[in-house]
């Protein structure tokens, strides 16, 4: 089953549209799973798909991500998304791509700056093949981000384009599985949604803890929310994660 196929069977069965994003951290490496694990457990009848960090690999591994997060993720029928944003030349993207996905994961997280010959033509490869996702970062959600995404770019005609335009149209020219677009700029999820029509789909981290509206980015045209310490860092995750389900069931 493809990746898009995976969270929009989880996202129907769980009537949900909530990526949980798992960026514990913790000295103490077991205590790290467990909690990790744990979090899951509480919450994965609420959510869709499970995003995981640079972060996380870094503190546990590849092989225990895979043994530990990823299987479980998958016994609850739950893809997962590798949050590499690959960002390099196409024989390391490649090989990125490649190890992220034959070890597991559904999707990738890439940045497309790096465009499309020799720098993600390999990871949209890769995964094509293997029926994985690559979902392209276009505006991302931190105050600092408008500095660039919001940059006009001199167009040959002479008009002038914000950078996030021209990548929205890359992801739709690539045949990206989705966009990151941040939860914090509801009026740029609009214009996204309007350029790239309505089979898209549009990812909003910055839910809560950054300041973004699940509601207002829904409405806006977001079709999943990504949220991360408004879930793991609640006294109760399954209550927490319940209140992001709120929007879409009215
Ligand atoms: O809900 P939070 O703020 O605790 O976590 C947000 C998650 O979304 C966290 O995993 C970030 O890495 C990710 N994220 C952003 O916060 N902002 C962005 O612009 C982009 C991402 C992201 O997922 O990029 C792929």
């Amino acid at each position: 089953m493809s990746f898009e196929d995976k969270i929009l069977r989880a996202a129907g069965t769980n009537q949900t549209r909530t990526v949980l994003a798992l960026d514990l951290e913790d000295t103490d490496g077991s205590r790290l799973v467990s909690r990790s694990r744990d979090v899951i457990r509480d919450v994965a009848g609420l959510i869709c798909a499970v995003k995981i960090n640079r972060q996380l690999v870094m503190a546990l591994g590849l092989s225990a991500v895979r043994d530990s997060i990823i299987k479980l993720a998958n016994d609850f029928s739950l893809p997962t998304i590798m949050d590499a944003k690959l960002n390099d030349v196409g024989h390391t993207n490649g090989f990125m791509a490649r190890t992220y996905f034959d070890m597991g994961f559904d999707a990738v997280i890439a940045s497309p700056i790096a465009g499309w010959e020799n720098g993600l033509d390999t990871v949209f490869e890769a995964a094509n093949s293997r029926k994985k996702g690559v979902i392209l970062l276009t505006y991302m959600s931190n105050p600092g981000a408008e500095a660039f995404y919001s940059l006009m770019a001199q167009q040959p005609e002479g008009y002038g384009k914000p950078v996030f335009e021209i990548l929205t149209e890359l992801a739709v020219e690539w045949k990206a599985q989705g966009v990151i677009v941040g939860a914090t700029q509801p009026r740029v999820i609009s214009r996204v949604r309007q350029l790239a029509g309505p089979n898209l789909s549009i990812y909003s981290p910055g839910i809560g803890a950054q300041g973004g509206d699940p509601k207002a980015a829904l409405d806006a045209g977001s079709t999943y929310l990504i949220v991360g310490r408004s879930i793991y860092n609640s006294s109760d995750p399954a209550t927490a994660a319940r209140e992001f389900r709120r929007p879409i069931l009215g």
